[in-house]
């Protein structure tokens, strides 16, 4: 087994849930020590670390002419409840890799690589995704992040200075020009390259995402005395809406359109209480963001009728809802190039799930590198990549750093 690998096996053990379920929250013990084994490993090739002020992690290899903007890397090592061990830290094990051999093979840059592991890419604890990326690109400022509370009313800003990062959020944002470019390796989360037994995905282009809370009120009441057609049930007006998501998403005249009721909770929750609350977080997304927005709008139409035949009063809020991001031409090409020369198979495609990149293409020529993953698992504990598809991913990242960096 290749030493990236290795480390993940190792990266795996900081985890609140049983292996091989992996659950690595923001600011948690596991998430503080999984970033602090990977930068006792950074140091280990004498990386120059930085944090900023919600702990974004920058290893950054000097390069010798230091007037250029530098070349970046990266991803995130979070992970949803329950899921894989591969998503995110394929990327940021990977690129340690990539640099770890560049160095041993004695090349010196002339621009730096700086490699990122981006703060809270998954929207786990504070319910917005990419945290750090976004802040990083400018696209969430200092006010919206002051904003953000947990499920257990911890607000952010208290969450990042007991984590140790206390330094100010004005610093976190960078310039357009900030580096050169940006190209994320990510495992592909769909079952595209190992169907079609291709080594490498060259992302065109990232699906635009949108997430909506609903909070729904109803009357509950007894569960024997109160008559069915005196209901204003809040959990039966959740069902309903949670099928219209979906009858809305397979409507759709694209099959990009994707929407999941993730998060759908009732209260008081007692066998013989009519639910008098239901809360639902929905995920929306489309490659198309007309599409995306089309589909929101009927969404939030049919809310609206649902509650009105029900008598349940509900509350929206739309968590976020971004545009897609369309990656770097001579990036694209590049890496064609490159996989041609060592003899990978590879193939231009989109990316359903969103990444930092979505961000960083704001402030950066960007592009990702994807790997086959088996059957296109992720978001589950069976998420696997194999050694020789991390392999081909390293070699490939590592090829196109020194590309980008010799002049
Ligand atoms: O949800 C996503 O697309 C990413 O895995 N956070
Ligand atoms: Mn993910
Ligand atoms: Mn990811």
């Amino acid at each position: 087994m290749n030493r990236v690998h290795r480390e993940l096996q190792k990266l795996a053990t900081y985890s609140s849930s049983e292996f091989p379920a992996i659950t690595r929250v923001l600011y948690t013990k596991e998430d503080l020590e999984a970033r602090g084994y990977f930068i006792s490993l950074c140091e280990e090739i004498n990386l120059r670390i930085r944090f900023d002020a919600i702990g974004n992690i920058f290893a950054r290899w000097e390069g010798t002419d230091l007037t250029l903007a530098a070349v970046a890397t990266g991803s995130h090592i979070d992970a949803i409840p329950l899921s894989g061990m591969y998503d995110g830290t394929v990327g940021v094990f990977g690129g340690l890799a990539a640099i770890r051999d560049l160095k041993k093979e004695g090349y010196k840059p002339k621009r730096s690589i700086e490699l990122i592991l981006f703060t809270s890419e998954e929207p786990t604890r504070f319910k917005i995704g990419c945290i750090g990326s976004r802040m990083l690109s400018g696209q969430l400022n200092k006010e919206q992040v002051l904003k953000l509370v947990d499920d257990k009313g911890k607000k952010f800003d208290d969450a990042r200075k007991k984590a140790g990062f206390f330094t100010s959020l004005d610093d976190v944002a960078l310039s357009k020009n900030h580096y050169h470019s940006f190209i994320e390796l990510h495992i592909e989360q769909g079952p595209i390259l190992e169907k079609e037994g291709t080594d490498i995905g060259i992302v065109t282009r990232i699906a635009a995402p949108s997430t909506l809370k609903v909070a729904l009120t109803g009357q509950g009441g007894h569960a024997g005395a109160v008559l069915m057609k005196d209901r204003k049930d809040a959990g039966v007006a959740g069902s309903e809406i949670m099928l219209a998501v979906e009858k809305i998403a397979k409507d759709s005249n694209s099959d990009d359109t994707v929407a999941t009721v993730g998060i759908f909770d009732i209260k008081p929750r007692a066998v013989n209480s009519i639910p008098r609350e239901a809360y639902l977080e929905i995920d929306l997304r489309d490659t198309n963001v007309e599409t995306r927005d089309k589909c929101l709008e009927a969404l939030k139409h049919r809310i609206k009728v649902i509650c009105g035949l029900r008598g349940v009063d509900y509350k929206l809020e739309m968590v976020n809802c971004d545009p897609p991001a369309i990656c770097e031409k001579m990036l694209i090409e590049n890496l064609e190039n490159i996989t041609k020369k060592l003899g990978f198979k590879s193939k231009k495609m989109i990316s359903r799930a969103y990444h930092d990149s979505l961000f960083m293409a704001l402030i950066a020529p960007t592009t990702m590198i994807f790997i086959p993953c088996k059957d296109g698992i992720s978001h589950r504990p069976d998420e696997y990549s194999s050694p020789l598809a991390i392999e081909k991913g390293v070699m490939t990242l590592k090829a196109v750093l020194k590309d980008l960096t010799h002049s």
